[in-house]
């Protein structure tokens, strides 16, 4: 048994900020009492311990207290992107067998109709039911659930148990050290592991978050130029937005400011080395929703001799390459460790996540000589635009539903702002405009995952078996 993090950390240094978010701050003993009575609340309006409930807000402060509530309560958190469609939340509802969405007041316009919920303002407006909030967690107990896009097109929920996001943060420590005025700045989604592993690292380390409702370059520029904030969480996209802004005005990072977490897909070298020239020591690392965020980040003395890299993998954590007998042989990268989740919810819960033991993740890397991984490609056929996932099967089966489509091929093509964008190539059955395909993709698909052109094309690669051959599409273009 381990603490209940929320309790242990206001035990232990009740007086220090644990959050800030528009100019409001709080106490870790006002972040505990918040959350108990919102429980207490929860538990007014029939939300059971134990129970699985689903959460859909933006980034805000009363999201973070609504999710320690589940928390306390131990509930299972469905937690959802609120950048998909409708119909592409409701699957997920569906499929985690959820009993209500918890949704904050202002995405009340993105829920799926007939879906039971209940609103944040109605949670705080509740009476409360005395409930017994237990001070210690099992290990094993699932905190979240989040979706990540499965090859076969369905999503799959992935459980993140106590002890995934627990030795995780450690393992973050280890590598990156602590100091109690570190504050870390969350402009990454919670409903992405990249921001809600932010949450939990404040949680066991005692330290800051500074909260921001959406990622924006300027005021976030400033924190980092000022040493207002030690630490930040980024995708590649992000970080350049950042760095013009710091080119633009001639800024440079504090010397209190200690690093960029860099993840969620590949970094330009240039954006690393840019980011050197303005005193920002950026952390590459290599991380997932199955691990509950980093597997390797490469430390910060080896930022530049080994810039590309992802470092080598953290301390409880190891990796293998799948079939490479020496160092530069690349294939598939293999993950072990505690931070690995135990399995699926929904239709994938009987689909075991390894094999023998390990992860097997469908990305491609290597190791060098001294052990650093080298991410060189992904599963041949997922695509990161801005560090959202889209997986072409996901979109391809969308296409096939437009009455005109008879078949739909889609890949991934480079794009100087999002590092790729979808792109799709059908063939039709009968007259249709592209503009009305493309429609039809923004009703189903979240924006992200919409192909930015649609090709009319005569027949798609594939090869003897019939099977679609993505990695062919783009020579379609010629
Ligand atoms: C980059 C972000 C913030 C952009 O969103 P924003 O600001 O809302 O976009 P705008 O520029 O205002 O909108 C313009 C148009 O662009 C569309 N759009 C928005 N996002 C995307 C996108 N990603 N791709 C393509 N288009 C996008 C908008 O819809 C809008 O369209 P129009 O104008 O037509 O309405 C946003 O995308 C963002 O937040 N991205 C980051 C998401 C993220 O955090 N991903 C990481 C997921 N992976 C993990 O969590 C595992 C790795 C991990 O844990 C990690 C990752 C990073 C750092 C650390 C770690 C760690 O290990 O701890
Ligand atoms: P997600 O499925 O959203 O959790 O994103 C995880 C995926 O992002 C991984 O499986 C990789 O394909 C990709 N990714 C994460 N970190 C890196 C990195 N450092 N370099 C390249 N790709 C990465
Ligand atoms: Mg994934
Ligand atoms: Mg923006
Ligand atoms: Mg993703």
């Amino acid at each position: 048994m381990y603490p209940n993090w929320i309790l242990q950390r206001a035990y232990l240094t009740p007086n220090r900020v644990g959050l800030t978010f528009e100019g409001k701050q709080w106490t870790f003993r006002e972040i505990k009492e918040i959350s108990i009575l919102r429980a207490k609340q929860l538990n007014a309006l029939g939300i059971e311990q134990g129970s699985r409930v689903a959460i859909l807000g933006e980034n805000d402060a009363n999201t973070v207290f609504v999710m320690y509530a589940c928390m306390h309560l131990q509930c299972e958190m469905v937690i959802l992107n609120r950048r998909l469609t409708k119909r592409e939340l409701a699957y997920q509802i569906d499929d985690a067998e959820v009993g209500t969405v918890l949704v904050n007041d202002r995405d009340l316009p993105l829920l799926p109709e007939n879906v039971n919920f209940i609103l944040f303002s109605e949670i705080e407006k509740s009476a409360w039911k005395p409930v017994e909030i237990r001070k210690e967690w099992s290990l094993d107990q699932t905190v979240s659930i989040m979706y990540t896009s499965g090859t076969t097109g369905f999503p799959k929920g992935v459980r993140q148990t106590a002890m995934n996001h627990q030795s995780n943060a450690l393992a973050s420590v280890l590598n990156i050290g602590l100091s109690e005025n570190d504050v870390w700045l969350c402009a990454v989604p919670l409903f992405h592991i990249s921001g809600f592993s932010i949450l939990v690292r404040s949680l066991l380390y005692g330290n800051e978050v500074k909260l921001y409702r959406k990622f924006d370059p300027e005021p976030i520029a400033e924190d980092i130029a000022s040493g207002r904030v030690t630490h930040i969480s980024l995708v590649a996209v992000m970080l350049e937005r950042i760095l013009h802004v710091f080119e633009e005005k001639e800024l440079r990072a504090s010397p209190s400011f200690k690093l960029v977490l860099a993840g969620g897909g590949p970094f330009p070298i240039d954006y690393l080395k840019r980011a050197e020239e303005r005193g920002m020591r950026v952390l590459q690392t290599y991380g997932m929703t199955e691990t509950s965020s980093q597997t390797a980040t490469l430390p910060a003395e080896d930022a530049l001799r080994k810039i590309g890299s992802a470092g080598k993998p953290l301390f409880f954590n190891q990796i293998k390459i799948l079939g490479a007998e020496g160092p530069y042989q690349e294939g598939e990268i293999c993950i072990r460790g505690p931070h690995v989740t135990p399995g699926y919810v929904g239709r994938f819960e009987h689909n075991p996540s390894m094999i023998d033991g390990w992860l097997h993740t469908g990305d491609i890397g290597y190791l060098d000589e001294e052990g650093y991984l080298y991410v060189v490609d992904r599963r041949s056929d997922l695509i990161i635009s801005g560090g959202e996932n889209v997986y072409p099967a996901e979109v391809e089966n969308v296409l096939m539903g437009h009455p005109a489509v008879k078949e739909a091929g889609v890949c991934g093509i480079e794009d100087a702002t999002w590092g790729q964008v979808p792109i799709a190539f059908v063939v039709l059955k009968k007259d249709a405009s592209i503009q009305e395909i493309i429609e039809y993709c923004s009703q189903h698909l979240a924006k992200y995952k919409v192909p930015k052109k649609v090709h009319i094309v005569d027949a798609l690669p594939r090869n003897a078996s019939n099977k679609l051959m993505r990695r062919k599409l783009k020579e379609l273009l010629r």
